[in-house]
């Protein structure tokens, strides 16, 4: 502490905007880069088999409740799933302004004019779960929720968080 004082004054001193420059020096420091978002085709409304998708409650969004970009974490990872606007329903459940939650993990293009995959990647909550305790391997890994509605297909406009980046310890 004593030496970062000591710092800024001779920063201060060599230069009029010394000040400012210390204060900044302070601001805690990305170790992640922004996460570059999935690719991801343009949402019909149909399906090329004529299926009418579930229409998406305007403003509606979804977001990591307990995750931020950027976090390290320790295995297995709880991640909660966070839904503004809408609601919860289980697979099979038609009932309007609700879905359910899928889970993205290292996906980096989807096709949103097809049902959600199933695999470890693509991770369906079909009871209705809003959360889930997961093993991940060591590394970086990206996470990304998506809603998909009764059949598992993504609503229209698509409802999906933003893509995070997470590191496992
Ligand atoms: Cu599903």
């Amino acid at each position: 502490m004593k030496s970062s004082l000591m710092s800024c004054a001779a920063v201060a001193v060599a230069a009029v905007v010394g000040l400012a420059g210390c204060a900044n020096n302070q601001a805690p420091v990305m170790s992640v880069a922004p996460t570059a978002p999935m690719k991801v085709n343009v949402s019909t409304p149909t399906l090329a088999a004529g299926y009418v998708k579930v229409t998406a409650t305007p403003g509606s969004s979804l977001y990591f409740v307990n995750l931020k970009s950027g976090e390290t974490v320790s295995s297995p990872v709880l991640i909660q799933f966070g839904l503004r606007g809408m609601g919860v329903a289980p697979a099979g459940i038609e009932k309007a302004g609700t879905g359910h939650h899928h889970l993205l993990v290292d996906v980096a293009e989807l096709d949103v004019n097809a049902p959600i995959p199933t695999s470890d990647q693509h991770r369906h909550f079909g009871l209705g779960q809003t959360e889930v305790t997961l093993e991940m391997k060591p590394g970086q890994h990206t996470l990304q929720l998506l809603m998909g509605d009764q059949n598992h297909i993504p609503h229209h406009p698509v409802v999906m968080s933003e893509r995070i980046t997470i590191t496992v310890k």
